[in-house]
């Protein structure tokens, strides 16, 4: 989607403890950005996390990688959020246990200045503002973001006791890096043996 009249600016928590979380982090954001409607305009780096279980944290369940993704939308919430479960079922994530191991998840944190208290989805997330995990790969891709009444972003995570690891090597999920990156160019002059 690009320059579309009347989109909204969405934020999506992505989270994956399964499989190769840090190739489903990335194939998620580009996922996004083919959903009609939808345009991603940056993805933070992932963030690592102890699981955060309905006991509390848990060192024994695989750890967690989180980024956060800035979205424009022309969709309504609820057709964002069908959206967003379609994505999720394409990594294979099984619903079985309220949080529990997944291999992607993915919620819709903010969508404009929207508030619902609807169960199926309630805008704000009720629960970014407790977490370390979604604040800080936020602030990352936007340094003044604001959770709505909540308000800053940098306040929040300021007043929060526990703090997420940076993944050593890993970058921004997006723009996603060029292939060529890491090719050696193709034009390159021949070193003529020199070990330098
Ligand atoms: N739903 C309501 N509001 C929203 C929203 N704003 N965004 C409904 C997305 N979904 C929303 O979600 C359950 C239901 O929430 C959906 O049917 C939807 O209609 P789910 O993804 O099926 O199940 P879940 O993720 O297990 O439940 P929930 O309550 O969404 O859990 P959370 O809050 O997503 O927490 N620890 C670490 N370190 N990192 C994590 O990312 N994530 C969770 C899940 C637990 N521990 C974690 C992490
Ligand atoms: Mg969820």
């Amino acid at each position: 989607m690009s320059d579309a009249a009347g989109a909204r600016r969405a934020v999506v928590a992505l989270g994956s403890n399964l499989g190769d979380r840090d190739g489903l982090l990335r194939d998620a954001v580009a996922a996004l950005d083919r959903i009609d409607g939808v345009s991603v305009v940056a993805a933070s780096s992932p963030v690592s996390s102890i699981a955060l279980t309905l006991d509390g944290p848990d060192a024994s369940k695989p750890e967690y990688l989180n980024a956060v993704a800035l979205v424009d939308t022309t969709l309504a919430g609820l057709d964002l959020l069908d959206a967003l479960h379609a994505v999720e079922a394409t990594s294979g994530r099984v619903r079985d246990e309220r949080w529990g191991d997944r291999t992607l998840d993915l919620d819709v944190v903010l969508l404009g200045d929207e508030e619902s208290d609807d169960e199926r989805l309630t805008l704000p997330h009720p629960r970014a503002a407790e977490r370390a995990f979604v604040l800080e790969p936020w602030l990352e891709v936007d340094p003044e973001a604001r959770l709505g009444r909540a308000g800053r972003v940098a306040d929040l995570l300021a007043a929060l006791p526990d703090r997420t690891r940076p993944v050593p090597g890993a970058g921004p999920l997006w723009p996603r890096a060029a292939p060529t990156d890491l090719a050696p160019a193709a034009d390159a002059a021949p070193t003529d043996g020199d070990p330098a």
